[in-house]
């Protein structure tokens, strides 16, 4: 009797709230906690279905809202390489989510088992962890119940970063494959990226500490184990001092600091105390994302963002490919967003002379622009990213035999680099370490790394309406169609101000509408953000 199915039987511990309807959104269900038990028991469900279908690999599952605010969290689905969820699945994920009852949500369930011709005898194997906030636990005993209901085996990496999950579930995947990835364990995590932090260090010399504000999320403590891994400062290695870990207080988490405050707000966390031309650097709450800032001698702040690692980056690894010899072999392109500020598009275009491609926000969609490249160096402005090399670029880096001492000598840390970033996810403990080998190598300060170019002023605002869902965008969310005759709006604004450029979008991961402004000048780009602003608020109402 179908009443007696144990998906129907535990569902029934985890009713949908009535009148809402989710979605799968930029990184995956996100909103209030008290909203996400039925969502996470559903999405146990389909991470099941995905394991089963993909003949037993391990699928991911991590709970989280990363840089929400700490009464929020979320739930976001890790494919076997340790990409996010494909995009196709996305669409059973929602459907799921909104079934209306119980018996629906068997229904659908058997229905995608049919249509997908999933075969009922495979095993179903899923990995899954939390961050820190006070909801995990609650929200861990939905998925549990998932996976004891549909017969999937499981394993509890309890707190974990995000880009920890990405990697273990990757590392699980190609194990005793060509292509295997390293040590299935957050142990594995620190002793793969330390040595390859150490190797493509040499015997450079840091310019002093970074301090590191870990959004007093899980970062912190993740990152206070890293580097019992790495060499000490008086051993010659990096002085990380880390701040904002208290992850005791879960009140506490990404309030009034992090990646996410300090490139909204352009200003450090008030609690910072930074030197003058002191490198600083700020994880959001799941550690994927990484800002750098420092302020000058005359106090003025200088943000270093996503943009930036990926301009110095991509700097770096062009050098290294052209210096190891492989230069015409290996071609590097970038991927940004429509948030990527004008200044550092026209750098990578005309100075670096790189290719650029522009997708919509979510780093779904900037991995998968980035694998077309031999080396896709990927950032969101908000600090979200990381370099994948192809497959082919990884053979060829492998087996070239430098023909000098200065060749080996570059391809030795291109080598060290391809294990040091993580690839499979953004993360900001692997993209802290390469951007402090990267001003390592140069022997650069934040000063010097600022000075590659010069910034359009910008602002990012932050709209609340009835309902984002009205605003629909195209061009890789660069222009509006709904609703219509905002865009034109818009339009006529921007043309008023000198280099203007701004544009309007539903966040995927908040109940907000974003707006993006950047113009010659702060004070033109502060009032063509606030004109915008106007125009949404007017629209939204
Ligand atoms: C997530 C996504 C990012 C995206 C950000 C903001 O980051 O992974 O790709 O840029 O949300 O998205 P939106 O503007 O749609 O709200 P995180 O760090 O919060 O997981």
């Amino acid at each position: 009797m179908t009443s007696q199915n144990p998906i129907v039987l535990a569902s029934a511990k985890y009713p949908k709230p009535a009148e809402r309807t989710f979605q799968y959104g930029t990184a995956g269900f996100r909103m209030k906690a008290s909203l996400l038990d039925s969502v996470v028991y559903r999405v146990g469900l389909l991470a099941a279905l995905r394991s089963r279908k993909l003949n037993g690999q391990r699928i991911g599952v991590m709970i989280t809202a990363s840089h929400n605010p700490p009464e929020d969290n979320g739930v976001k689905l890790v494919d076997p390489m340790g990409e996010m969820l494909e995009g196709s699945w996305e669409t059973y994920a929602t459907t799921l989510a909104n079934a209306p009852s119980d018996q629906a949500l068997l229904e659908i369930y058997d229905k995608l088992t049919s249509d997908l011709n999933i075969k009922t005898e495979n095993k179903a194997r899923v990995v899954f962890a939390r961050d820190t906030r006070a909801s995990g636990p609650r929200l861990v005993s939905a998925l549990l119940a998932a996976l004891e209901a549909s017969g999937t085996e499981y394993t509890d990496y309890k707190l974990l970063t995000t880009p920890q999950l990405h990697y273990i579930t990757r590392c699980l995947n190609t194990k005793s494959t060509p292509y295997e990835y390293g040590e299935p364990t957050e142990q594995g995590y620190y002793q793969k990226i330390a040595a390859a932090f150490k190797a493509a260090t040499g015997t450079r010399k840091f310019n002093g500490p970074v301090t590191v504000d870990c959004a007093n999320g899980v970062g912190g403590p993740k990152l206070r184990e890293l580097i019992k891994y790495l060499s000490s400062a008086s051993e010659g290695g990096l002085e990380i001092k880390v701040v904002n870990d208290n992850v005791v207080e879960p009140e506490r988490l990404n309030h009034q600091c992090g990646a996410d405050f300090v490139k909204t707000n352009q200003r450090p966390p008030p609690s910072s105390h930074a030197a003058p031309s002191a490198r600083c650097a700020s994880l959001d709450g799941d550690a994927d994302r990484l800002m750098y800032y420092f302020n000058d001698s005359d106090s003025s702040f200088h943000l270093l963002d996503g943009d930036r690692i990926a301009t110095l980056a991509a700097l770096f690894i062009g050098d290294l490919a052209r210096n190891a010899g492989l230069g015409e072999k290996i071609k590097v392109g970038v991927v940004q967003t429509a948030y990527a500020n004008g200044a550092s598009t026209s750098y990578i275009t005309q100075d670096l002379r790189l290719p650029v491609v522009c997708t919509p926000t979510g780093v779904k969609h900037l991995h998968h622009a980035a694998t077309r490249f031999d080396v896709g160096v990927y950032f969101e402005a908000n600090g979200h990213g990381t370099v994948v090399f192809s497959d082919l670029a990884l053979k060829r880096i492998g087996k070239y035999e430098p023909q000098s001492p200065a060749q080996a000598s570059a391809l030795d840390t291109l080598r060290a680099l391809t294990a040091l970033i993580n690839q499979t996810v953004g993360d900001a403990l692997s993209d802290l370490l390469l951007v402090e080998v990267i001003l390592a190598h140069k022997a650069w300060g934040p000063k010097e790394w600022h000075l590659t170019y010069t910034d359009l002023p910008n602002r990012l605002g932050r709209i609340e309406v009835a309902d984002r869902n009205i605003f629909k965008t195209t061009d890789a969310e660069r222009k509006l169609e709904s609703p219509p005759g905002v865009q034109a709006q818009i339009d006529a604004l921007v043309g008023k101000y000198k280099n203007g450029r701004s544009f309007v979008r539903a966040s995927g991961t908040e109940e907000a509408v974003r707006v993006y402004a950047e113009a010659a000048t702060r004070g033109e780009a502060d009032d063509l953000a606030a004109k915008v602003a106007d125009v949404v608020k007017r629209a939204g109402v």
